[in-house]
């Protein structure tokens, strides 16, 4: 945790202890089957690995920055795999776990992290929204988007549609976070809001963002706030799958604070080393999201070496292919920057991308 920030609470579930036992909670009686705990896992070291090689690649010049989950993997892998298929999310620009889960080539947001396109996907298709980079902004979007869910009359079964929105612990300092609070509880809107308290906002410590832990802010806005440990990948499955199907039922939000920690830099442009400790990096280590699983499924003998050595394995190649795909991607012609601003163009812009492709063209002709 960040130094002197709010700790970790007596109630925040957790169903894996960091030992990789087993631990019953009343409320979130929660049964996996040997199947998926093992799926669990591999996306668990799937994600790192891919995540890793972003890193790598970023270090290479091959990217012009990269925002790491190292050490979320269980907050993003738990609380994407709870999403149902017709469940929508709103990430901010971290959430390249929940991507992965939910059936995104991860090749799709390295494109605007490389600069070559703005990272655009079909949000629909994927019920997976743009990344987000203006701080809290998507929990709103998620707001209305929840709203309309409700207009739509698509709320109030078991097979109603839900909304999850993504955000840290430094964003519920922002207005916008605070605003879709007000908005979701007075409306009764259909949405999870997911908050990864990953203990910092770039050099921010917690204890600058709140004097009481996040999830209890929930009840001044009136509906429920819960914390989980962020590293346990099965709490964090059981909490989110538990305030989703509450929110297409129709019994409005939830605050979910997953308690977690960012392991490696804010981004690629940060260096931590200024303004933390390696011994708190060190204690976080011993609670390691996917070591814990790990120990789980060995005890239970539910994975061998061979198991873990192909999980590995397939991972690595995957990781290989979206290197070899991100070297080969062709840079854009800047008259490009013209598209996809409007889905049907308009005159305006018809008229500039004209201008600017006469400009450039002048330059074929010029001897400099
Ligand atoms: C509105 C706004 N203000 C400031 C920034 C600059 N900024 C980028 S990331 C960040 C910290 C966010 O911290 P947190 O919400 O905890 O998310 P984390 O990156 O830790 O996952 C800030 C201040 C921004 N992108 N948008
Ligand atoms: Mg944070």
């Amino acid at each position: 945790m960040g130094k002197g920030g709010p700790g970790p609470s007596p109630d925040f579930v957790q169903l894996l202890s960091p030992e990789g036992v087993r631990v019953e909670h009343p409320e979130y009686a929660v049964e996996f089957t040997d199947e998926e705990y093992r799926g669990l896992y591999r996306d668990l070291v799937t994600v790192r690995k891919l995540d890793a090689e972003a890193t790598a690649l970023q270090r290479q010049g091959e990217l012009g920055i990269w925002a790491s989950l190292l050490g979320q993997e269980a907050a993003q892998v738990g609380s994407g795999r709870a999403l149902r298929p017709q469940d929508m999310a709103f990430p901010t620009y971290r959430e390249h776990g929940v991507l992965y889960c939910r059936g995104i080539d991860p090749i799709m947001p390295l494109g605007l992290f490389r600069g070559v396109d703005q990272g655009g996907w079909d949000s629909q298709a994927y019920k997976f929204h743009m990344y987000t980079i203006v701080i809290g902004a998507q929990t709103l979007h998620a707001t209305g988007y929840a709203m309309g869910i409700t207009m739509d009359g698509k709320v109030g079964t078991d097979d109603g549609e839900a909304v999850i929105a993504y955000f840290g612990d430094g964003a519920t300092s922002q207005g916008d976070v605070n605003e879709a609070f007000v908005w979701s509880s007075v409306f009764n809107a259909p949405v999870v809001f997911f908050c990864q308290n990953n203990q910092y906002a770039i050099s921010e410590p917690l204890e600058r963002q709140t004097r009481i832990p996040l999830y209890r802010r929930a009840a001044g806005f009136g509906f429920p706030g819960v914390r989980i440990d962020g590293n346990d990948v099965l709490a964090t499955f059981a909490v989110t799958r538990a305030a989703l199907d509450q929110a297409r039922n129709g019994q409005g939000p939830t605050l979910i604070e997953a308690y977690t920690y960012r392991m490696g830099a804010h981004t690629s442009s940060d260096d931590p080393t200024r303004y933390r400790i390696a011994s708190e990096v060190e204690s976080w280590k011993a609670k390691d999201p996917i070591s814990r699983l790990k120990a789980f499924l060995s005890k239970q003998q539910l994975g061998d070496d061979s198991f873990f050595g192909e999980v590995d394995e397939s991972a690595r190649k995957l990781a290989l292919d979206l290197r070899e795909r991100v070297l080969a991607m062709p840079d854009p012609q800047p008259v490009t920057m013209f598209d996809h601003v409007y889905p049907n163009g308009s005159p305006e812009l018809d008229a500039q991308r004209a201008q600017f492709a006469a400009y450039e063209a002048s330059f074929e002709r010029s001897t400099h």
